[in-house]
């Protein structure tokens, strides 16, 4: 049942503005204007597109909004388009770094960020190599107060990116940091979750100063490969300065009817002023971070692995500093526990399919459909609540 929006903003106060010592909202069409630009490396403007690396050419480039640093810590999120073209090079990555407004790493797999210490890369890897997480994939780099590599072992996480990423022309990315997890959408689908902390990433100290003052930009690199490596549009908004204003929702959308085992994503993704505050409900109770579910406290939250006690009636609250609201019920329905062979039943032949898992307990090779308290194990609990199931026969409608 959708119940909709049920209630606006409470209360409405004058803008209370709070400037930290760096923040940055900024909106660039185009890139005719660069002044507020570092740009460094292999980088330069061509066509009022920020071309990081150019196509017939090798090494490294970056562009860096110099106006000011951004601020963090609280939040932020980002939105830009990019454009490869004339073949296909190592990559780009959009940077937090607190190095320099002139930093450049290497070139090639190093993708420009590589080298660069202080700072947080979300690369987006168009060439991989034998040693590298396979095909296209999207990863967030760091290592901390060291010089940044691109390689897997310093990967907080990572996704696959679709085979057709660089070679599609324009396309949007948003990335999007509230503290504790870090979302990529490509195309306004999220694509990579990652649990993260900026405040506390560096082990000998925070990675960056006062409010988490980082240098926002890009980097790419290319090497025996090369192609036009363009950014073509960057929106960028952190919540450094505190600002009131209304609130409102853009999407709420949950899945339909899930399997046990799979990994579901939840999203209610919201406009207005900030910083904000999300929480994710399930019947009337909020949803605590950490264990199966990631983003509890963010926009899009991600439930994976998904098990029959999730099922239920899910809302979702937000806020800012002039008050908040709640937005109403979607109901997530699991599909039919108990029934691993889909025809509607829960018999014998499910009870064939579940025995293998339960003698090798572990998942996998267990099956995840099989694990029904989602502890990665297909034991005895498990069993228990197949027999449950077992007795029931038929699925609900
Ligand atoms: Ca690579
Ligand atoms: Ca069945
Ligand atoms: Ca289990």
């Amino acid at each position: 049942m959708r119940t909709g929006v049920y209630s606006i903003v409470l209360a409405m106060s004058a803008g209370a503005a709070a400037f930290g010592q760096c923040g940055a909202v900024f909106q660039f069409a185009d890139f005719s204007d660069t002044s507020g630009f570092s740009l460094v490396g292999r980088t330069e403007v061509v066509n009022d597109v920020l071309r990081l690396t150019k196509s017939g050419e090798d090494g490294a480039g970056a562009a860096w909004f110099k106006t000011t640093q951004a601020g963090v810590n609280a939040g932020f999120v980002t939105t830009f388009r990019f454009n490869i073209s004339d073949g296909e090079a190592d990559g780009f990555a959009f940077v937090l770094q607190a190095d320099s407004e002139e930093a450049l790493g290497g070139g090639g797999s190093d993708m420009g960020f590589g080298g660069i210490p202080r700072s947080v890369a979300i690369e987006f890897d168009t060439f991989v190599f034998s040693d590298e997480f396979p095909g296209p994939h999207v990863s967030v780099q760091t290592r901390g107060i060291e010089p940044n590599s691109p390689e897997d072992t310093y990967s907080l996480a990572h996704a696959t990116l679709p085979e057709w990423f660089a070679h599609a022309g324009t396309l949007e990315i948003k990335i999007e940091y509230t503290p504790g997890v870090l979302f990529v959408f490509l195309e306004n689908e999220p694509v990579l979750f990652c649990p993260l902390d900026l405040g506390t990433l560096g082990e000998d100290g925070p990675l960056f100063g006062g409010d988490g003052c980082a240098w926002v930009g890009f980097t790419a690199g290319a090497g025996g490969a090369t192609a036009n490596q363009d950014i073509v549009s960057w929106n960028f908004n952190d919540w450094s300065t505190t600002e009131c204003g209304p609130l409102s929702p853009a999407d709420f959308s949950v899945p339909y009817m899930p399997k046990t085992g799979d990994r579901v994503v939840l999203r209610c993704i919201v406009d207005g002023p900030g910083p904000r505050t999300y929480q994710w409900r399930k019947d009337e109770i909020n949803v605590e971070e950490g264990g199966r579910n990631l983003g509890a406290l963010a926009e899009v939250m991600v439930i994976d692995p998904f098990i029959p006690a999730d099922a239920g009636g899910y809302s979702f609250n937000t806020g800012n500093q002039c008050g908040g609201f709640g937005i109403g019920t979607l109901h997530v329905q699991a599909y039919c526990p108990g029934d691993l062979n889909e025809d509607g039943l829960v018999d014998d032949a499910d009870f064939v399919e579940f025995l293998p898992s339960y003698n090798a307990l572990v998942v996998p090779d267990a099956s995840k459909r099989c694990d029904w308290n989602g502890d990665g194990l297909v034991d005895d609990t498990d069993f228990v609540f197949f027999v449950g199931y077992y007795n029931t026969l038929l699925c609900e409608e």
